[in-house]
Formats: C-alpha cells, sequence, structure tokens
C-alpha cells in the first residue's frame, strides 16, 4: 500500500479527473558539506531523505493544463499548454517552469492534469522546490517518451527555477532528488558532473535537521547577490591568473595577493567558497575512514564562515549551532541549503538524539519562545514512480 500521503493525491486525482493517473514520488534533499559552492563549479555532499513530494500526474487529451496543490487546497488552469508564461500563483510556476523547459528542448507537451501534495517543510532548506520541479519533469518525460536522461531532467530542473521562480540556483538540489540512493550521500563535482556514492554508516550517527522556522523574505535576492559577489571575484582573478575559471580554480593564496582589488566584501564571499571546497573534499575521505569526530569539526568550520564571510546564516541557526556544541553524542553541526533562515543539519550518535533534541529544544525554546520542529532523517532513493501494483 502507498503512504498515507500517496493515497490521498491519488484520491484526489480520481475524484477530479476520473481516470488513473501515473504516480511519482519526489524527495527532499539534506547536505552534509559543501553550502553555496555548487554555482562556483565546486563539490557538494547531498542526499534525498524520507520527505518528499507525491505526484499523480496523467495526459488529458485537450490542451489544458489543470493543477491542484493537494496540501493547499487549490487549483490552477492553463487554457492552452502552448501559452505556458510566469503566474501569478507562486507555487505553480515551479510546474510552470519545468513545462517551458521541455518545450524549449523540443518536447511537445499536451495537456495533462496534476495533484501533488509534499510533507517537505516549505522554506526550511530541505529543497521542496526541487521536488516540485523534478517530481512532475520525471513524470512528464515518462508519460511523453521524451527520453530526456537524468543529468538533464536536472538541468530541466534547474532552468525552471531560474526563469519561473528567480532564483538563480546551483544544481545541487535537483540533481541529489534524482539521483538520491538509499543509505548513501553523493558527492557531485558540479563542474564536471561527475559524482560518487558514499556508504553513510546510520549505526555511527543520525542526521537530524532542527528547523528554526524562520523565512526570511530577502532570501532570494540575497542568494543572487551572492552569485554575483562571487562572480565579480572570479572576474578580478581572471585578469591574474587565466586558468581560474570559478572559484573552485581559485586558492586563498590568490584572493590574499588581489584583497585590495577585489574589495573586503567579496574577498570574503570567495575566501569562505574556496575553503568550504576544500572542506568537501577532506571531509569525504573524513567519512571514508569513518572518522564522525573530524567531520564534525568540518562542519562546524563551514558553519562559521556561512556565518562570518558568506553572511547567509541568522541568529537562530547560530543559537540552533551553539546549543548542539557540547552535546554528548554530537559530531558536527551547521546551518543546511541557502540560508537565511531553515533549518540546521547534525551529526548525532544514535543512542544520544533524544538527549541531543531534548536539549537543543530546551534552549531554542528559552532564547525564541518556541520549540523547534526536528525531523530525524533517513537517507532514501531518488525520483521513482510508484509501482502500480501498489496503487
Ligand atoms: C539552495 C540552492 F538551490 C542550491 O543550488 C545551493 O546553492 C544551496 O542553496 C546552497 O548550497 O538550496
Amino acid at each position: 500500500m502507498p503512504a498515507p500521503l500517496a493515497q490521498a493525491v491519488l484520491a484526489e486525482f480520481k475524484q477530479h479527473f476520473g481516470y488513473e493517473p501515473m504516480l511519482v514520488r519526489a524527495p527532499g534533499r539534506v547536505n552534509l558539506i559543501g553550502e553555496h559552492t555548487d554555482y562556483n563549479g565546486g563539490y557538494v555532499l547531498p542526499a534525498a531523505i524520507d520527505k518528499e513530494a507525491i505526484f499523480a500526474v496523467g495526459l488529458n487529451g485537450g490542451t489544458e493544463i489543470r493543477l491542484i496543490s493537494h496540501d493547499l487546497g487549490e487549483t490552477f488552469t492553463l487554457a492552452n499548454v502552448a501559452e505556458v508564461s510566469p503566474s501569478e500563483t507562486h507555487w505553480a510556476n515551479y510546474l510552470l517552469g519545468v513545462v517551458a523547459q521541455l518545450q524549449e528542448r523540443g518536447v511537445v507537451v499536451p495537456g495533462f492534469d496534476c495533484v501533488f501534495g509534499a510533507n517537505i517543510p516549505v522554506g526550511a532548506g530541505m529543497s521542496s522546490s526541487a521536488a516540485l520541479e523534478c517530481g512532475l519533469a520525471f513524470a512528464l518525460n515518462h508519460l511523453l517518451h521524451a527520453n530526456i536522461g537524468l543529468m538533464e531532467l536536472a538541468h530541466v530542473a534547474q532552468k525552471a527555477e531560474h526563469t519561473y521562480a528567480g532564483v538563480q540556483c546551483g544544481l545541487m538540489d535537483q540533481f541529489a532528488s534524482l539521483f538520491g540512493r538509499a543509505g548513501q550521500v553523493v558527492r557531485l563535482d558540479c563542474r564536471s558532473l561527475e559524482y560518487a556514492y558514499f556508504p553513510f554508516d546510520t549505526t555511527a550517527s543520525r542526521i537530524v535537521l532542527c528547523n528554526s522556522g524562520v523565512k526570511h523574505s530577502l532570501a532570494t535576492s540575497a542568494y543572487n547577490t551572492r552569485r554575483e559577489e562571487c562572480e565579480r571575484g572570479v572576474a578580478v582573478l581572471q585578469q591574474y591568473y587565466p586558468a581560474v575559471q570559478s572559484l573552485r580554480d581559485a586558492t586563498v593564496a590568490q584572493l590574499d595577493a588581489h584583497r585590495d582589488e577585489l574589495g573586503d566584501t567579496v574577498y570574503r564571499r570567495c575566501a569562505y567558497v574556496v575553503k568550504e571546497n576544500g572542506r568537501v573534499e577532506t571531509g569525504c575521505r573524513h567519512l571514508e575512514a569513518g572518522d564522525l569526530a573530524a567531520f564534525g569539526q568540518d562542519m562546524y568550520a563551514s558553519h562559521a564562515g556561512l556565518r562570518d564571510d558568506y553572511e547567509v546564516s541568522c541568529v537562530e541557526l547560530d543559537a540552533l549551532v551553539e546549543a548542539a556544541r557540547g552535546v554528548p553524542g554530537v559530531y558536527g553541526s551547521r546551518m543546511m541549503g541557502g540560508g537565511f533562515g531553515g533549518c540546521t543539519i547534525n551529526l548525532v550518535a544514535p543512542e544520544h538524539v533524544d538527549e541531543f533534541i531534548a536539549h537543543v529544544s530546551a534552549a531554542y525554546q528559552q532564547q525564541f519562545g518556541r520549540v523547534p520542529e526536528t525531523y530525524q532523517t533517513t537517507i532514501v532513493a531518488g525520483v521513482s514512480s510508484l509501482a502500480a501494483a501498489a496503487q
């Protein structure tokens, strides 16, 4: 039997549209380390998790797009799929952007119906938007026999985010949602697009997320500004080091040599990215060696850089990281995702998880007057269809 969310989404589809759809699940993601490195040609270390979006999708034989958000109880209709364009309906844009990207690649998209629901907290840095994009892209690719490979589907979803949601994101979130593997984290080289899976040993550590519950309205513009600052840094370095194509190629020594020309802000942004990229490489070695204590130190260093140099943290996230530090069994803690709110990711020894949650919740409540939501996550497979037999 599919999970309750899938059953509810399927039932709503059949009730509204009266035929059998394809059912697809698309997970959110965590990122162990490597934040804001993806759009700098660097490395990331994400995994798909057991928070997911569920889609029921079917071709309706006409030209209409009919979308229903199960969670919001809202509908969106477009009379002619050939006239797709950004909408005032915020949530619809993640889906319409995917249609537009498929069309740009020459796929003829006919009318279709879609009901979707998700248990990925929105704005929590767990990639709810990437799950929406990837789930629909996967479903339409299948239903239309478009034969677009998974990596290209990740680009379809990423471009949908750029063009219809206005976030100039990297590829990490869409890649993780599509390429996740149960029980494994995956290191992606965001330049070459080569990737390698690493087992994540849940007997040694659990991944616990603590949600600050904060969503800053300026997050999108600040994200895009960070990207521009990194590009400005690269433009300065390229005058002296033509081999520097992105910050992935730069060194701290090069940045130091041109600090005045870069200016303080751009210097700090770039220095953070260069160091964070190095942390993904050393972090993978620590994970392979089973040295969680060393990996955890990289996580704390990552958070400090995101807070002080990249300036994408906030007091609530800083407080959650500080509350985690020193709790027995906690290896490391840092903010996760784009920042300006959302979750911290914490690696915690299994036998200490309850104590950790109790401690951090009490500390957060004392400081901010509310208990943070916490999630013990499991690493799952990437986007897939739910077998017809299970429907
Ligand atoms: C967001 C973006 F969508 C990702 O591409 C990535 O840049 C991340 O922020 C920061 O690492 O999730």
